[in-house]
Parts: structure tokens; sequence; C-alpha cells
């Protein structure tokens, strides 16, 4: 055979095979709609941009899965996620191109509280609803937002407070020698300032010491800069209040090579941490007795989210705030409970299988 004729050959079966393969899927799409019994719909998904912080911490990481598993196709929307890397900037930016894309649904959970008026006043102009998450946003017209779905940052420092005093009490330290360092969170965001605030007050209210306040933004390393220069400057801290759990392992660190111990006894000389979120690296510290309470901050907020979304869009009734359940996690049994709001609030003595069975 000649080369030209074993080309033409080529070519022939290369067409043959296409036409053979774009006849077979044309048949089998004709099939689909003929197959008895079998409804298809053409779905059509909700657009939903969300615009997350970052992912800063073990927390965010968790919430940011629990939103991208329930705002998935599966649930009949499609997600744009954006990252802003805890820049507001980044968020103002997302939220203009969320606009753009002409999205039927907004997700914010916003770095800070303050800064938002005008972008989500775009957002309105075009029509389209914004569902606020986690923290809060502090705008003149709450209309500027459908829902907010989150916890409740002073009652969980109040419960921490709480927790602090009982302690004190039953091991007889006098308030005057508590003396507290708080290692905050990202300056402006509602957490730290239902935290910091918090703290403040219980320490003016009992007579608490409080040596120094310094933001570490949630982060780790951060925190385990601050702590090593605070142990430094002073020596006599023997709380520290640590505004999430990544900033509780990054004060182990400093504690840990400063010679120092993270433990449940001051009064043996340890140094007590309380933290915040409750998430799975948390929680194995307080296991190690390293921190002493963890209270919860649930990042699973995903399901709420949609059903919000879903409500708003079905003309459904919905509430215009949701809190999150939270517990609150001990490493030894000296308080068992306290009162909150007039009524008993069980602190829960972590065990193993209590670690075990939780999800984030
Ligand atoms: O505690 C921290 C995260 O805003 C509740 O942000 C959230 C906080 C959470 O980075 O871990």
């Amino acid at each position: 055979m000649t080369d030209n004729k074993k080309r033409i050959k080529k070519i022939t079966a290369y067409v043959l095979a296409c036409v053979f393969s774009f006849g077979m899927l044309f048949l089998s799409a004709c099939q689909k709609e003929e197959k008895p019994g079998v409804v298809y719909y053409d779905v059509d998904y909700l657009t939903v941009g969300f615009s997350q912080v970052g992912a800063e911490s073990d927390w965010r990481v968790a919430n940011t899965e629990s939103i991208k598993n329930s705002l998935s196709r599966y649930n009949g929307i499609d997600l744009i996620f954006d990252d802003a890397q805890q820049k507001q900037d980044k968020q103002i930016l997302a939220i203009r191109k969320f606009i753009q894309q002409e999205v039927d649904y907004i997700v914010l959970a916003p770095v800070t509280e303050t800064g938002w008026d005008t972008v989500l006043g775009e957002a309105g102009e075009a029509g389209i609803p914004v569902i606020i998450v986690d923290r809060k946003v502090d705008v003149k017209d709450d209309s500027l937002y459908k829902a907010w779905v989150g916890s409740d940052f002073a009652r969980e420092s109040e419960i921490a407070c709480l927790w602090l005093k009982a302690y004190a009490d039953r091991k007889h330290i006098r308030p005057e020698d508590i003396n507290i360092v708080d290692i905050q969170g990202t300056l402006g965001a509602t957490a730290q300032i239902g935290r910091t605030s918090g703290l403040e007050s219980a320490s003016y209210e009992y007579g608490w010491n409080i040596l120094a306040s310094v933001p570490a933004d949630y982060a780790q390393s951060k925190a385990e800069e601050v702590m090593t220069d605070l142990l430094r400057r002073y020596p006599e801290v023997n709380v520290v209040y640590c505004e999430n759990d990544n900033e509780a392992l990054g004060t182990i660190d400093a504690i840990e090579k400063s010679g120092r111990k993270a433990g449940t006894d001051i009064t043996k000389g340890e140094i007590l941490i309380i933290s915040f979120d409750a998430t799975h690296a948390g929680l194995t510290k307080v296991l190690e007795k390293k921190i002493a309470l963890d209270v919860e901050c649930n990042p699973l907020q995903g399901e709420t989210i949609r059903d919000l979304i879903k409500s708003v869009d079905s003309g459904e009734e919905f509430p215009k705030y949701t809190y999150v359940e939270e517990k609150a996690f001990s490493a030894d049994e000296t308080v068992s409970s306290i009162k909150l709001s007039d009524s008993d609030y069980e602190i829960t003595l972590l065990t193993g299988e209590i670690l075990e069975e939780r999800q984030y």
C-alpha cells in the first residue's frame, strides 16, 4: 500500500469513529428522554457567592468545610468561594465581583464589624440578598442584610469568667492574686470584642488583674511570639485567656519553651489557660490538661445558612438572628456547673470518648 493510501485509510477510520461516537451520544440522549417511568428535571441551581475571612484557624477551616458541604450542587446550590486572607479590602472586591456575576445570594463572614455600609448598599441596589455569618456587621441600616448566623461571644466569655471565679473560690485563691494576660483575636472582630469585653467586666467586678491585652490575630505562630514576650515582661502571670484554640496552642509552646508548665493548678505554680472554640486540636490539649477550660464556638453553620437561603427564596418566614448551640469543656472536675442567667449551666468534664465523637 502506498503512503497516500495508508493516510486516506487512517483518516476515513477516524471520521467513521467520530460519526459513530456522536451517533451513540445522540442515541443515548434520545433514549434518556424516552426511558419509561423516569422523570428528568432541568436543574436550576441557585448561585451563591461566599466571602470567607481566611484560613487562620482550625475553627475557620471547619466553618469553611461545613458551608461548602451544605451549599453544594447536591443541595441545588452553585457556590462561588472566595478566601479573603483576613483582609477586608479583598472581601469588598469579592462582593463587587459577585454583584457583577449576578449571583442570587451573597454570604459574608466579615473580618471586622465596621466598613460595610457602602458595599452592602451596592448588593442591595443590585437586588441580591445578603446573609451574614459568624462575626457581625455594624451598619446603619440592618435591612442591608437579611439574616445573621453565629455565636454569642459575650455569653462565651461570661461562661469562661464565671468558671474562673468558681475555680478560684474552690482553690481559695484571692482575686488580687489572679494575674491574667489576654491574647486577643483580630481587633474589631465581633468574637474579639465580645471575648475581650467580657473579661474586662469580670476582672473589674471580681478584682482580678489584667497585666496585658495583646492581639495575635487568632494565629498560632503570632500567639507564640506574643506570649514569649509577655512571659519575659510579666513573670507573675498565672492565667492566660486565649481568644481561640490556635492562640492557646502557640501559648503552650511559649510557656513550655520558657521552662514553665501549662496546667490546671495555679496554686502549684502552673499557668492556667482558658481558650475558645473547642476544636479537635484544642480539646486534645484539654485532655492533656494543658488547657484548663475550652468554651465551644460552634463552626458547623452550613445547614442553618442553607435553610435560611431556601426560606428567603421561597418567601417563608425566617429569624433575623440565629445563635448556634455551644458547650464548655474542662480538664478537671474542680467546677462542674456555674450559674448563668439564673440557671445552672453544666461544665462538661472532657473524656477521650467525648472527643472521639466530635465532628470537628
Ligand atoms: O474563634 C477563631 C476564628 O470569629 C468565631 O475566628 C470566629 C473566630 C474563632 O479564627 O478561631
